[in-house]
């Protein structure tokens, strides 16, 4: 495995170094400086937020810490200068790994006056890119070759498509949050709370909390329904009778986004219909990417497939096709349909129209879609249909023009149980895709 990691990685770097040659090519510099950024301390106080690198920064060097800089030129090996402070309070960082330090000449240095000795000057137009605007404008990097728009837009674009580097990470990155979900499950079954079943996954994903991609959302019941619910209660009554989990882990840098929908004893049976109905929709949509199609288009068509399963289950006294057009099934399924994965969970340049970053927004109608580009080979995708009992959104319906269409007392009776959500990451190949969640979690 070692070896097939470091051969993969060669390859990713290789195409790095081919992608950003363009994009300093169309955009005037010769040189570009990624770093990897710095704390942010708290107001008043001597701690820091959890630390996350900039993510061009880890798009090279999957190093962890704040202060490396990684240097390239055209036609030149990369470099990697690393800031190792001499510190007894905490730990300095670990030597980067044996398969990154072969794609870079590597300096380590003590301080950023030294990191900034050793990256040096180039005689030439130098582009920086990190959040630390500051320390480059202090360094002497003038405001129009820091963080770029037109390079930083030709570097997001080529993030989009991933390297086989990349996917197998992101392929790595789903097996302990797998053990983490069947652990969660368990847990949910025995009668835990929400926090316990947090810790569950913790503790069989084998991970700390910094080591999510984002803190986990574990919901029972009717809180299930609040798309980005974090509170986790500890003192909440348990057993729920549902839980959502929509968690993943951190590999190298690369984020798994994975969700989950459980009925529990207790459960109303439509309620768990619901929940079959939503799974196999799922498995559907996940296995209809091919290059070429819009992922609007794909939306739309989860759309539709939600208004059936309402329309079914009798929620809904039209079909899937007349609620779309009505916009029925916009208030049980408020988000978009998924999103680009990689080292930011909600990837970017998914609302790109080209790679000179022309924003290409989402249509009026699904306004939370977070990719409205053609799908192409090798981009890592999430497929999420949801839905959800959000009295909020329904409220507006119930007095509506369009209230004799729904079956008010069923949905009543189902709000209790929160919401659904089925989630998987998905890479686009020539001819289908491969599912990089399913075979690790059925
Ligand atoms: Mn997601």
């Amino acid at each position: 495995m070692k070896s097939a990691l470091a051969d993969l990685y060669h390859a990713h770097v290789a195409e790095r170094q081919r992608t950003t040659e363009l994009a300093l090519a169309e955009t005037g510099f010769d040189r570009l400086l990624l770093h990897s950024g710095t704390p942010h301390t708290y107001f008043a106080d001597d701690q820091d937020a959890p630390f996350h690198p900039t993510p061009h920064f880890t798009h090279w060097a999957p190093v962890e810490g704040p202060g490396h800089v990684v240097e390239f030129r055209p036609g030149k090996r990369p470099r990697l200068v690393r800031f190792v402070p001499r510190d007894f309070w905490y730990e300095p960082p670990l030597p980067a790994p044996a398969f990154v330090a072969a794609e870079f000449d590597v300096t380590d240095a003590a301080t950023p006056d030294a990191v900034w000795a050793a990256v040096g000057s180039s005689g030439g137009r130098t582009a920086f890119i990190g959040g630390s605007v500051e320390e480059a404008a202090g360094r002497g990097i003038p405001a129009e070759a820091i963080n770029p728009k037109g390079l930083v837009a030709r570097l997001d674009w080529e993030r989009s498509y991933k390297s086989a580097y990349e996917v197998e990470t992101l392929a790595e990155a789903t097996v302990p949050a797998a053990r983490g979900f069947r652990a969660a499950e368990e847990a949910f079954r025995e009668g835990a709370t929400e926090m316990e079943a947090h810790h569950a996954y913790l503790a069989a994903a084998g991970v700390m909390e910094e080591q999510l991609p984002y803190p986990t959302i574990i919901g029972f019941d009717e809180r299930s329904a609040t798309l980005h619910y974090h509170g986790k209660r500890g003192t909440w009554a348990a057993p729920g009778k549902t839980m959502l989990v929509d968690a993943g882990v951190s590999v190298r840098g690369y984020g798994s986004d994975i969700t989950r929908t459980y009925a529990g004893e207790g459960c109303d049976p439509l309620f768990r219909d619901l929940i079959a109905g939503m799974e196999a929709l799922q498995k559907e949509l996940a296995a209809a990417p091919r290059p070429g199609m819009k992922y609007l288009d794909l939306h739309v068509r989860a759309h539709r497939l939600i208004g059936d399963l309402l329309h079914r289950a009798g929620i809904l006294k039209v079909a899937g096709d007349v609620a779309v057009e009505k916009g029925l099934t916009r208030p049980f399924f408020p988000h978009g349909l998924g999103h680009f994965l990689g080292i930011q969970v909600h990837d970017v340049a998914g609302r790109f129209a080209d790679r000179e970053g022309t924003p290409a927004p989402p249509p009026a109608e699904y306004p939370s879609l977070r990719t409205t580009r053609t799908i192409e080979e090798r981009m890592v995708l999430t497929i999420e249909p949801g839905l959800y009992f959000i009295p909020m959104l329904l409220e507006e319906f119930r007095g509506g023009p369009d209230r004799e269409r729904f079956d008010w007392a069923l949905v009543d009776r189902l709000t209790p149980f929160g919401g659904i959500r089925v989630e998987d990451d998905v890479v686009v190949e020539a001819d289908g895709v491969r599912n990089l969640t399913r075979p690790e979690l059925p």
